[in-house]
């Protein structure tokens, strides 16, 4: 799977919008300003393909991105306290019609910001993606804001609090070193061709 082979598709504000899915997909979930923007971009080589926002909380739309005949999903983040009930029903909305859809779901990653304990909107989606037998990983964001010695424990006590299916994928990731970027490239293809 070439990531250099990497092209915006199109932006749903709806359920109903959503196409059809035809191919195998890799979603991308993860509370507002986890880094899931930033993340994208690096795992495609590219800059400004993916919106990097400096004020979260923006309109919530799922993003496809072709990357090489796989559909790379950026699912609209959640968990920013300042946006409106109703801009939140259509969240809960858009996510839950997501996956509530027949879709070809190859893998599901879940970003968490390595310095924090996952929030209960983390847990939720964890939960959830377990739940339903979804297959996913766990991607840990921003690990260059930590010693490698803080990330390691920090990592363990994040796989403990959400109490992951034995043989879920953690990888610790930077966006802004590119640590842990070529070892999701590689989760993405195995799941997408299982050697
Ligand atoms: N230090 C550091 N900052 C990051 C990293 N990834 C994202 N950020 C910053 O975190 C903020 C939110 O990033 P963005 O990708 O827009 O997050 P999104 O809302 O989840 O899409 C921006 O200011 C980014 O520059 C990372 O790996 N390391
Ligand atoms: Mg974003």
């Amino acid at each position: 799977m070439n990531f250099h082979k990497a092209a915006f598709k199109a932006s749903y504000g709806t359920e109903a919008q959503l196409p059809e899915s035809n191919r195998a997909e890799v979603s991308f979930a993860g509370r507002s300003n986890v880094g899931k923007s930033s993340l994208l971009n690096k795992l495609m080589y590219r800059k400004g393909l993916a919106k990097v926002s400096s004020t979260p909380g923006k309109t919530a739309t799922v993003n496809f991105y072709d990357v090489d005949g796989v559909d790379l999903v950026d699912l609209p983040g959640y968990g920013y306290a300042k946006v409106s009930k109703s801009e939140l029903d259509r969240w809960a909305d858009l996510i839950e019609g997501y996956f509530n859809q027949d879709r070809q779901f190859a893998l599901v990653v879940s970003l968490i910001d390595i310095r924090h304990d996952p929030s209960q909107l983390d847990h939720d989606m964890v939960g959830f993606l377990a739940d339903a037998q979804l297959p996913f990983a766990i991607a840990l964001t921003k690990a260059d804001k930590l010693s490698k010695q803080k990330a390691n424990t920090q990592k363990q006590r994040i796989m403990r609090a959400l109490e992951l299916p034995q043989g879920t994928p953690v990888l610790l990731t930077s966006a802004e070193t590119g640590a842990g970027i070529e070892d999701l490239r590689r989760l993405i293809a195995s799941c997408i061709s299982p050697a």
